[in-house]
Order: C-alpha cells, then structure tokens, then sequence
C-alpha cells in the first residue's frame, strides 16, 4: 500500500499541496467569472447547508446535469434587492460544470487526478457531480458539518470529493475543517426526493456528528484535499475582505448502486469517468 494510500484510510482525508499550477486556479476563477456575468437570473435560489432553510426547489434539484448559480443566503436586503453586484452575491455554481463547460472539463479529467484517484484505491471512478464555491468576502455563508454520502448516497458507500483550492484558504476566509478517522462514523441521515416533489433528509442516527476533534485544513493555491465519503467536514462563515474560491469534483464507484431517488439525477447526461 503506498504511503499516500494509508494516511488517506487512517485520516479519511489527503492534502496534497501545488495540485495544480497558478495558471490553472486562475483560469478557472476566470471562467467562474465569466460564467456569473452571463447569469440572468429568472430565478432565486439560495444554497445554504442549515437544516432548516435548505431549499428543495426546482431549479437547485433539476441543476444535476445543469450549470446553475445559487445566491449567498446574505446577499439580499429585507426587501429582497440584491446589497451588491452579482458577481460578489454568489455562493456557488454546480452541478455538472466537468461535462458540460470545457475549461472545468479539462481540469476535472487531469490525468494527475485519475492517478491520484487510483493511487487511494478508487478502482472505476465516475465524476458524478461538480461545485464551484465562492466563500464570497464578508458574507460567504458557512458549510455546517456534514458526510458527503448523505446526499450522494450508494450502496456501498463510494462518493469521494476531490476539494480544490483555487485562492489561499485560511483560518480567516473560512478554509475546510475534518474530523481525522471520521470516515469510521455511521451516516446520520440521506437527503433524497420525496413522492410529491422536492427533497428531505431521512434520519438514521439522531446522533450529532462528532464535533470534537476537528482539525483545520488551511490549503494554499493550488492545493487539492481528497474527502472519504463519510467523513465529517465543514467550513466556517467568512467575514474577512478576501474570497476563498474552491473548486470540487465528487467521484463515485460504477459498481455501487445509486439510488433512483438520490437528490441529484442526471437525465441523459451520462455518467463518465476520468
Ligand atoms: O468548500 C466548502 O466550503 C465546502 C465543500 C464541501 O463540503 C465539499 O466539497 O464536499
């Protein structure tokens, strides 16, 4: 087993620094960018991973197989006017950014990810979903803690994230933290469609997820942090002058079954591997 391979099944994480060059971080903010300047917002949807707000609509469920923009819960005043140009209001853009727009296609299919992705055991990855989150200065909202399986739920579990740091992420803007050996804790719920439309979590385990213990990944530029499907991870609010832009690619096996009835469909999009 090669050193790599162990510290990742020890820790259920890997930080593997100067992932990729400068110029890459940079081309990718700027396609991001560009991509929120074409945005014409017909409709409002706000991505945030509290419990109680987590919206189920339309355009956040059908964004699977779809490039789509989702404002910063904070983006807004109470009369609902945009407080700031758009592009410092968005939280994130997902879902399928690796399949359908070249720039972040080129990148998500670096041969160096499919070593890396076979270096830690993942024998036949598929790239199932792809985010690129903003962290927006002063009001990038937190990512409460969480297991990536719940809402990429297989059987067995296989969702992988391969989290790159396009910008420094520091304590300050709100960089990731991990529960090291984590990934050995049950999952405490999936989040799934309901007959009717729309989408809930279904608990498992009322227990919360461990929060004791959880380390901060500080990555500079370019660094790229694997995630163990069940490992628990989050990321602080960020309230400081500086974003700290990510980008994310979630894997899972195409021999474990997904679930008709995961969140994230992907009509006749197919399913590809590096
Ligand atoms: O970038 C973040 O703040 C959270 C990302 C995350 O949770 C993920 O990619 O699974």
């Amino acid at each position: 087993m090669t050193g790599v391979r162990s510290e990742y099944e020890r820790d259920g994480f890997l930080v593997v620094e100067s992932f990729f060059d400068d110029a890459t971080c940079d081309a990718l903010i700027e396609r991001a960018g560009q991509i929120v300047r074409d945005f014409r917002p017909d409709t409002i949807s706000i991505f945030t991973t509290h419990e109680q707000t987590r919206r189920s609509d339309a355009y956040f469920l059908d964004s699977g197989d779809q490039i789509r923009c989702f404002f910063e819960e904070d983006a807004f005043d109470e009369h609902g006017a945009l407080r700031r140009p758009i592009e410092q209001a968005i939280n994130k853009i997902g879902h399928a950014l690796h399949d359908l727009d070249p720039v972040f296609a080129h990148a998500s299919r670096d041969p160096r990810l499919a070593a890396l992705a076979a270096s830690l055991g993942l024998a036949h990855p598929l790239l199932l979903q792809s985010m690129y989150i903003f962290k927006q200065p002063f009001i990038g909202g937190e990512v409460t803690s969480h297991q990536d399986h719940t809402f990429l739920w297989t059987d067995p579990p296989s969702a992988t994230g391969f989290w790159f740091a396009l910008e420094d992420a520091t304590l300050d803007n709100g960089c990731l933290w991990a529960l090291p050996g984590g990934h050995a804790e049950p999952p405490r719920k999936r989040f799934h469609r309901v007959p009717g439309g729309g989408a809930a979590y279904e608990i498992l385990d009322d227990r919360p997820l461990p929060e004791a213990g959880m380390v901060p990944l500080p990555a500079p530029k370019g660094t790229c942090i694997v995630l163990h499907g069940l490992l628990p991870h989050r990321s602080g609010p960020n309230r400081s002058p500086r974003s700290r832009q990510a980008y994310s690619v979630h894997v899972i096996d195409a021999h474990a079954h997904y679930h008709p009835d995961n969140w994230l469909q992907r009509g006749a999009l197919p399913l590809r591997g590096f």
